[in-house]
C-alpha cells in the first residue's frame, strides 16, 4: 500500500494542529495515522513571488505537512473571489449571490495547475491521492495532465445542486469534464450524488459520484463535553442563566446557515408563545468568517439589526432574549455548552452535512438529553430524522418547533436522542475516511499506469 496524500486548500498550521480539531482534521486523523502520509495545500501565508513557490515541509506525529504560499493576486482571484464568491454561493443554491468574472476563473485554473506542479514533484508512483473540496475541482485533471496515473479520489464537503442550476456558472461543463479524472467522487448525501451523476449523464460523461456522509469522533467529543461542563466557563454560563432554559446555536457567520431566518423564528416564538418569555435564553455563537467579502458584511449588519430589534422589543430589565456573539468560543468550551443546552437550534438554508448537529447529540447526558431542532436542508437531516425537523424559511414553524422542544417530556427526549446517538456513533469520521478509501481502492481506474520495462 502506497502513501496517502491528502490535498486541501488549507493545511492546518502548526498551531492549529495542536488545538482540538473540528471537521476535516478529525475526519482524516485515523486515515493519516494508518501509514505513511503527506498533507499538501496552501500555508495560509501570502508572498509576492510570482512563479512556482517553494514547498515548505515539516513533520508532526508521522504526518508530513507540505505547504505553499499564494501571492496576494492569487489569494484574491482563486480563494476569495472564485472559491468563496462564486462556487460557495452557487453550490449552496444561491445563484443570485454569485459574482462571476472570467478573470477569477482564469486565476482559479492557474492556481490549480500550480498546485498540481508543486505536488507532482513530491509524488511517488504508488501514492493514493485524496483531494478535498470545491477549491480544487480541476486538480485531478491537472495531475493527470502531468502524467499521474495512480488512484485519485475527490470529496466535496458542500452540497451539489441540480445541473440546471450549476450550469448557470460559465465554465461549469469544463469543471464537470475535469472531474472525470477522479477514480471516485464522494459527496455528503444521496441527493448530492444523484444531482452530480445526473449532471454527468446529461453531459455524456461517466457517473463517478457516491454518497459518503461525514461524521465526527463521538467518543472524544463526549469526553470533552463531560470534562468541559465542569469547567469555570460552564459554571459562569449556568449562573447567568438563572434557571432559564438554554437554546443554543453554533455556526460560522455564513449566509448558508440561515441566521436571519433563525432569529426571525425566535422572534415569532417570543410573539406567539408569551409563556416562554423570561424563561428561555437563546445563545448564538457565530464567529466572523470571510469578513472581507461584501455579502458577509451585509449579513453581519442584518443580524446586528435583528438582535437589537428583538432584544429591544422583548427584554426585561433583568432578562435578555438573545445573546449573540461574533467572537470565537474555543471548541472545548463549546462542548460543555452543548451538554448544558436544552435545545440546539440548527437551521441552515443549505449545508453539506453540519457537524455541529452531530456534536450536539454526542455531547448529551443520556439521563437528561436535550432536543435537536434541525433544518430539512442540512445534509445531516436524512440521517437524523429523530430530530425535530423544520423548514428554516418558515418562522412560525421554527417557533412551533421551539415550543415542542421545550415542552417535550423526558421519555420522548430519551427515545429520540438514543436513536440519533446510535447513528452518530455508527457513522464516525474514522468510518467515513476508511469507507471512502476502500471504495476508492475498488473503483474502476480512470488511468492505467504505463507498462514497465519487460
Ligand atoms: P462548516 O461550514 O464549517 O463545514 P460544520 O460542519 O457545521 O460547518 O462545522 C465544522 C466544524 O467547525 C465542526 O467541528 C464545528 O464544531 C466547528 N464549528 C462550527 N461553528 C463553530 C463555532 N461557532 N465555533 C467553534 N467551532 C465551530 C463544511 C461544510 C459542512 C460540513 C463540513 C464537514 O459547510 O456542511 O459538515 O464542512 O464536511
Amino acid at each position: 500500500m502506497g502513501r496517502l496524500i491528502i490535498v486541501s486548500n488549507r493545511v492546518p498550521s502548526p498551531r492549529e494542529r495542536l488545538q482540538p480539531a473540528g471537521g476535516l482534521t478529525v475526519g482524516l486523523k485515523d486515515a493519516l495515522r494508518g501509514g505513511e502520509s503527506l498533507w499538501f495545500g496552501w500555508s495560509g501565508n501570502q508572498s509576492e513571488f510570482e512563479g512556482d513557490p517553494a514547498t515548505g515541509m515539516d513533520e508532526v506525529d508521522g504526518v508530513t505537512y507540505a505547504t505553499i504560499d499564494l501571492t496576494a493576486r492569487q489569494h484574491e482571484g482563486f480563494y476569495q473571489n472564485f472559491s468563496n464568491g462564486i462556487l460557495w454561493p452557487l453550490f449552496h443554491y444561491r445563484v443570485g449571490l454569485m459574482n462571476y468574472s472570467r478573470r477569477d476563473w482564469q486565476t482559479y485554473l492557474e492556481v490549480n495547475a500550480m498546485f498540481a506542479r508543486c505536488l507532482r514533484a513530491l509524488l511517488q508512483p504508488d501514492d493514493v491521492i485524496w483531494v478535498h473540496d470545491y477549491h480544487l475541482f480541476p486538480l485531478g485533471q491537472a495531475l493527470r495532465d502531468l502524467g499521474v496515473t495512480g488512484r485519485i479520489g475527490f470529496f466535496l464537503h458542500i452540497p451539489v445542486p441540480p445541473w440546471s442550476l450549476v450550469r448557470s456558472m460559465p465554465g461549469a461543463k469544463l469543471l464537470l469534464e475535469d472531474m472525470q479524472a477522479y477514480d471516485l467522487i464522494g459527496v455528503q448525501t444521496e441527493e448530492d450524488a444523484d444531482n452530480l451523476n445526473h449532471a454527468f449523464r446529461l453531459n455524456g460523461l461517466t457517473e463517478r459520484a457516491g454518497a459518503f456522509p461525514i461524521g465526527i469522533d463521538p467518543h472524544e467529543f463526549r469526553e470533552q463535553a463531560e470534562e468541559s461542563v465542569r469547567r469555570e466557563e460552564a459554571d459562569r454560563l449556568r449562573a447567568s442563566l438563572r434557571g432559564t432554559a438554554l437554546i443554543l446555536g453554533v455556526d460560522r457567520l455564513d449566509y448558508s446557515k440561515g441566521l436571519p431566518e433563525r432569529f426571525r423564528g425566535y422572534e415569532a416564538f417570543m410573539a406567539r408563545y408569551p409563556e416562554h418569555r423570561g424563561k428561555v435564553s437563546f445563545l448564538q455563537v457565530a464567529p466572523v468568517s470571510r469578513g472581507d467579502v461584501e455579502e458577509y458584511r451585509q449579513l453581519r449588519c442584518q443580524l446586528d439589526e435583528l438582535t437589537g430589534r428583538i432584544n429591544g422589543a422583548y427584554a426585561e430589565f433583568d432578562w435578555t432574549p438573545i445573546r449573540y456573539l461574533t467572537r470565537p468560543v474555543a471548541r472545548d468550551i463549546l462542548a460543555g455548552f452543548y451538554r448544558m443546552a436544552d435545545v440546539a437550534l440548527i437551521t441552515p438554508l443549505r449545508d453539506g452535512m453540519n457537524l455541529v448537529a452531530k456534536e450536539y447529540v454526542a455531547a448529551q447526558d443520556a439521563a437528561d438529553p436535550g432536543v435537536l431542532v434541525l433544518s430539512h436542508f442540512a445534509g445531516a437531516a436524512p440521517e437524523m430524522d429523530e430530530a425535530v425537523l423544520v423548514n428554516p424559511y418558515d418562522a412560525d414553524e421554527i417557533a412551533d418547533a421551539l415550543h415542542q422542544a421545550l415542552t417535550m417530556g423526558l421519555e420522548e427526549r430519551q427515545r429520540r436522542w438514543s436513536r440519533l446517538d446510535e447513528d452518530v456513533r455508527r457513522t464516525t469520521a474514522g468510518f467515513w475516511a476508511r469507507d471512502f478509501l476502500k471504495a476508492l481502492d475498488e473503483a474502476p481506474p480512470v488511468a492505467t499506469p504505463p507498462l514497465g520495462p519487460s
